[in-house]
């Protein structure tokens, strides 16, 4: 398919300037998310690159197919120059974990793509919004954030939105409750110390310590620890089972990216560089935050329980551990 600025060289209309999204990793992750970004229709181009030509070139084919189903108008395999006029770039690639390779190994494996990705976005002079989804992502964005010197607000990642939908889904089974009427957050690293907020869920406006009791529901204390536990090991089970998560992973993105591309202020748990929120500095993890046509507009400065916060300094910590032994 045809680059969009050639499009608009034929349609003799150069003042329109169409929404665009590079996703750089044409994987498993990258390749559902542009078939949802596709199918959602905030993005009128998407461009996908990848340093495998073939897949790239594959997927590209692949997804142009469906291009008289979709609202999006073009989908194309792209390069660095892409980055110039991207509105917002998604970061999906990676290496994956060899048999042998320590977490610490694949890091910074990862964090060297990631260095390289980035210097290649600011060479173009990029306005664009990064949004980083490689794992470990809360160590990466920070990577991304400080390699691009950008302002925070620019560079995020996919963060714990994944996670919340995974704690909103199981809670709606358990509670027999439509989906979309529960709020409902995971809070901190996407990963091991992440946790449930139990403060700030609610059906209707209802806490669910409250709900559970109207329903007469009294294993609700150990409910909680089995559906706050089954949402942390949820990747951990889908990769057991197919070897890799994407569908699910695919439509937060498209969240994320939405809140931007249409300037939403909507309120998702993006990982953010905090500096002194929640008494934090100088990591990323995910908070609610307002998503708006320039990234993070704001934090939403929620109350947590004692509890909460000691969850949410551990989880800082041990990415500050880790990120500290990546920089040794
Ligand atoms: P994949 O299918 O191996 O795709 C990765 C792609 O990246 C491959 O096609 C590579 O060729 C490509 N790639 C590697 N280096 C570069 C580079 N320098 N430039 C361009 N392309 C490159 O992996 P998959 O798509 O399954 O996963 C991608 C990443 O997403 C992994 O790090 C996962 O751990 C991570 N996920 C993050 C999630 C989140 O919620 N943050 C959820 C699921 C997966």
């Amino acid at each position: 398919m045809k680059k969009q600025e050639d499009r608009n060289h034929q349609k003799g209309s150069s003042a329109w300037k169409s929404r665009k999204v590079a996703i750089v990793g044409a994987g498993a992750v990258g390749a559902t998310f542009a078939y949802a970004m596709a199918q959602n229709g905030a993005a009128d181009e998407i461009c996908l690159i990848d340093l495998n030509n073939e897949l790239c070139k594959g997927q590209v084919l692949d997804l142009s197919h469906g291009l008289p189903f979709y609202p999006t108008i073009n989908i194309y395999a792209g390069s660095e120059k892409d980055y110039a006029d991207a509105d917002v770039i998604v970061i999906t690639a990676g290496a994956a974990q060899k048999k042998g390779e320590t977490r610490l190994d694949l890091l910074k494996k990862n964090s060297a793509i990631i260095e390289g990705i980035v210097d290649q976005i600011t060479a173009q002079d990029s306005k664009a919004t990064i949004v980083v989804v490689t794992n470990p992502v809360d160590i990466l964005t920070k990577i991304a954030l400080e390699r691009s010197g950008w302002d925070r607000s620019r560079v995020i990642g996919s963060g714990t939105v994944l996670d919340s939908s995974r704690f909103k889904y199981l809670l709606s089974e358990f509670f027999n409750v439509y989906v979309g009427s529960i709020h409902a957050y995971i809070l901190g690293e996407h990963g091991d110390s992440e946790f449930a907020a139990w403060s700030m869920a609610n059906i209707s406006g209802v806490q669910l310590d409250e709900y559970s009791k109207q329903l007469g529901i009294d294993n609700w204390p150990e409910k909680k620890k089995e559906i706050e536990l089954e949402v942390r090991d949820s990747a951990y089970h889908i990769i057991d089972y197919k070897g890799a998560t994407n569908f699910g992973v695919g439509l937060a993105l498209v969240q994320i990216v939405g809140a931007i591309l249409k300037n939403q202020r909507r309120v998702l748990t993006v990982s953010y560089h905090l500096e002194g929120e929640y008494g934090i500095s100088d990591i990323c993890l995910a908070t609610p935050c307002l998503i708006s046509q320039n990234g993070v507009a704001s934090i939403i400065g929620t109350e947590l329980t004692k509890e909460e916060q000691e969850k949410l300094v551990n989880s800082a910590n041990i990415l500050k551990r880790e990120y500290s032994e990546l920089k040794r």
